[in-house]
């Protein structure tokens, strides 16, 4: 909350932009986040794990698989789901990142490319939090660039086998099921792997600085034998994981912006009280600047999100303009992290603040989901005809 006056974002009255049902989600999130998770925050990030136990309470609010249709899901509008991100958000990127993988990536790679069997069998514990899902396309050589990806599937009479290694998976150690994409004679296809079946392990990614209050790991496949309805059935090509990765990232683009939203309110109300030369910080030009800067750019990222929440509603949001949106949200944000930092002096490093919290864990927003320059080869790719990925 602000104590200087206006909040940066009713400054624009944009909630006027809102219908009373999308109003009444963000507000319900919002009270969660500040309930159940805030107050727990500091030492989940410090001890670098996240609860596996918050997926029911994720489940119980509607989170998880939100804006899917049927089989225990709350199927709302997808501007919804980005307001949810961002609330959820504004708490950590770690709460966000566990609930964009679950919805977004796992349960919508089944949603989207599964059998009606699948569907029916995975979707309603997930959407409950009971059941926990991660996503497995980044290897440890191939990341911006799955399509080289060695990962293997090979049919052995009517099972599939799977050898290889993922790198870098949210929720990973904590997954009952993991969402693989791998190579095989008939292309790039996706398998559900329950993370139980004998030669699966993931080891937990340890000593990080960013996103500590998220589970990262590596996945191991080593002679994982699926039956034969293991195997996504929809597609075969990276089109599979690259039209999840649409899904999450289009959260991702609001997501941010919660993470931009809680700095601005920390630093209004640090720099409110705080005295310098015998004057609120707040008072000084500079840092009213500061502020003003920082609270256009929350709003004008706010305004492209929902445009293109709008849009995706509307069955029209094209992969590039999901693009533009996470380029642009994301950047900002780290930026207005940053500037936040500055504004609360030396306070601004401790976890005493959510500040430096927040910009450590946008570093990995920034390369995760499609790094900036991915995002900013597809825009250029838009803009010219002109391929200059390779
Ligand atoms: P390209 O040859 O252009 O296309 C291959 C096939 O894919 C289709 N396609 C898409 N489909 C849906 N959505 C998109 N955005 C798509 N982009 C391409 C395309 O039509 C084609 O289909 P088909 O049927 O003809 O085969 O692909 P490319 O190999 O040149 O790649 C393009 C590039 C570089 C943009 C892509 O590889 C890319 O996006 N790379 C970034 C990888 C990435 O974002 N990885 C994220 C991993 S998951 C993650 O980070 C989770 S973090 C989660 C959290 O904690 O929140
Ligand atoms: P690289 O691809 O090696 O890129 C290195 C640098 O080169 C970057 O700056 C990149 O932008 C640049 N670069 C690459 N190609 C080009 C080019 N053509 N032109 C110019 N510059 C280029 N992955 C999953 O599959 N599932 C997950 O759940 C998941 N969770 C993650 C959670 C965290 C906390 C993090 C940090 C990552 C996660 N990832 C996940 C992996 C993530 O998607 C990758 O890190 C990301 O796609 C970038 O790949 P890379 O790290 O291998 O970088």
């Amino acid at each position: 909350m602000t104590t200087g006056g206006e909040d940066p974002l009713s400054l624009l009255a944009v909630e006027h932009l809102l219908s009373p049902e999308e109003h009444e989600i963000a507000r319900t999130v919002r009270r969660f986040v500040d309930t159940e998770v805030k107050p727990n925050l500091g030492g989940w990030w410090e001890e670098g794990h996240l609860p596996k136990e918050m997926a029911k309470s994720f489940g119980a609010l509607g989170l998880l698989g939100m804006h899917l249709k049927g089989y225990g899901c709350a199927g709302t509008n997808a501007v919804s789901y980005g307001l949810a991100c961002m609330e959820l958000e504004a708490g950590d990127s770690g709460v966000r990142s566990f609930v964009s993988v679950q919805g977004s990536l796992a349960m919508f790679a089944i949603y989207r490319w599964g059998s009606e069997e699948q569907k029916s069998r995975w979707l309603p514990p997930m959407a409950a939090g009971e059941t926990v899902g991660c996503f497995g396309l980044t290897e440890p050589d191939f990341g911006s660039d799955p399509s080289g990806m060695r990962t293997r599937a090979r049919r052995d009479g009517s099972d599939w086998v799977l050898d290889g290694t993922k790198m870098w998976i949210t929720n990973g150690s904590i997954a009952d099921v993991a969402i693989v994409w791998a190579r095989t004679d008939e292309g790039i296809r996706g398998f559900v792997v329950p993370t139980d079946t004998p030669g699966f392990s993931a080891p937990e990614i340890t000593r990080k600085l960013s996103m500590r209050a998220s589970v990262t790991s590596e996945l191991v496949l080593d002679g994982v034998r699926l039956p034969a309805d293991a195997v996504l059935p929809g597609v075969s090509s990276l089109r599979g994981p690259l039209a999840c990765l649409d899904e999450a990232r289009f959260g991702i683009l609001f997501g941010a912006l919660g993470a931009a939203r809680d700095c601005l309110d920390a630093a209004i109300a640090y720099s409110s009280d705080r005295q310098v030369f015998g004057r609120p910080v707040a008072g000084y030009q500079l840092t009213q600047e500061k502020l003003a800067d920082m609270a256009l750019e929350l709003q004008k990222g706010f305004l492209l999100a929902l445009h293109l929440g709008r849009l995706k509603d509307e069955g029209k949001l094209q992969p590039r303009q999901v693009s533009l949106g996470k380029l642009n949200n994301v950047r900002e944000a780290l930026a207005i992290a940053r500037t936040c930092r500055t504004i609360l002096g030396a306070n601004g490093i401790t976890l005493e603040y959510p500040v430096m919290r927040h910009a450590s864990n946008l570093e990995s927003v920034l390369t995760y989901e499609g790094t900036s320059e991915v995002h900013t080869l597809v825009v250029g790719q838009a803009l010219t005809g002109l391929n200059a990925f390779t």
